[in-house]
């Protein structure tokens, strides 16, 4: 077998193979034109007779002329941040030799040192509230880097204003279902999400009868309970559109006392025979100005209305009323009053049970 440097008839010329392919002439030094791909290479001498001497050993050469191709997402791709403390998400790749190592910049010029290729990262944004961005830039196997990715988020680390309380003024008499309405708070950067109410018997917003209601995007609330008579405070805050939640409002009180004008008294004027009748003395009047029920409670409770709030008769559709115990109510009606009734301030016993007069009849 003839070698390279055979003395007998000498090499005649070189025979390479690429990827195990046919052999072809070469002549050293060798100079390819290959694309970019993963190559094996080896070569063997030819002497004068044509006789081939051993492949070289198979050197393996990956052609890599392409930077790697990524991406950065800031906190999930959320909107916005309430830290500059984030998260940043890389996905990179790299067809030919690999994506080895990635740098960051806040601004697309100042870049950390590389350091090796992650799929996440924790990363601190440049102060100050308002849009901020955030550069990648991966380099491959072949020291190809690649260019600028970014993503934005706007960072909003400022609660927002506290609402003012517009209504029902302070210590106002309410009805026992009031609108509370407050004037929109103030949100520079990300604005205004939902405000959330407290109402409560406490003016520290921590007694058992404390409503919380979150997620109101008006600037009303109505409750959708009749509230118990007596004093309620109420306050409200604002949620921007990052998650910052602001202060509670200075707490405004309410007196729930639907009939608050109410005076005067029923007097009875029929009340030992069927039908009976009835008349209130005295000014009678609502908070809502609407209007009056004037009823009996008995099995079944009916209820008339009347304007003018003086006397009734009620022989109409009356079922027997002896043989029950009354309780005559004069009350206002709320502001709605096709689904409620503040039903309560004067009652007064028909015949059996004078002594129950001042209860609550509803
Ligand atoms: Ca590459
Ligand atoms: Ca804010």
């Amino acid at each position: 077998m003839e070698q390279p440097g055979d003395t007998g008839c000498g090499v005649s010329y070189y025979e390479a193979s690429v990827n195990d392919g046919a052999p072809f002439t070469v002549s050293s030094p060798y100079h390819p034109t290959w694309t970019e791909g993963t190559y094996t290479f080896k070569v063997r001498a030819v002497d004068g007779v044509g006789l081939q001497g051993g492949w070289s050993n198979v050197i393996t050469i990956r052609i890599d002329i392409t930077p790697p191709s990524g991406s950065i997402s800031i906190n999930a791709g959320a909107t916005y941040a309430t830290s500059t403390s984030v998260t940043l998400a890389l996905s990179a790749t790299d067809a030919a030799s690999g994506v080895a190592q990635m740098r960051f910049s806040n601004d697309g010029s100042s870049w950390t040192n590389w350091e090796s290729y992650a799929m996440a990262r924790s990363w601190t944004l440049a102060s100050g509230d308002g849009t901020k961005t955030v550069y990648v830039q991966f380099k491959d196997n072949a020291d190809l880097i690649s260019s600028s990715y970014s993503d934005t988020i706007v960072l909003d680390t400022a609660f927002p204003s506290p609402p003012t309380l517009l209504s029902p003024p302070n210590a106002a008499n309410v009805s026992r279902r009031p609108t509370f309405v407050w004037s929109p708070a103030i949100d520079a950067t990300s604005g205004i999400s939902s405000y959330t109410f407290q109402l409560d018997t406490s003016l520290l917003f921590n007694s058992s009868k404390l409503i919380i209601v979150a997620g109101i995007i008006t600037t009303y609330y109505t409750p959708d309970q009749l509230l118990e008579e007596g004093t309620w405070y109420w306050r409200v805050c604002a949620t921007d559109n990052a998650g910052n939640v602001g202060p509670y409002s200075t707490p405004l009180s309410i007196n729930v006392s639907p009939l608050t004008g109410l005076g005067g008294d029923i007097q009875t004027v029929f009340a030992g025979t069927d039908p009976v009748g009835f008349m209130t003395t005295g000014n009678i009047y609502d908070d809502s100005g609407i209007g009056f029920i004037i009823g009996h409670r008995a099995p079944p409770k009916l209820f008339f209305t009347k304007t003018d709030a003086t006397y009734v008769n009620p022989t109409t559709g009356v079922p027997t009323w002896s043989g029950y115990t009354h309780l005559v109510t004069v009350g206002g009606r709320n502001a709605n009053p096709t689904t409620r009734y503040d039903e309560r301030k004067i009652s007064k016993p028909l015949r059996d049970h004078p002594k129950d007069f001042g209860n609550l009849v509803s």
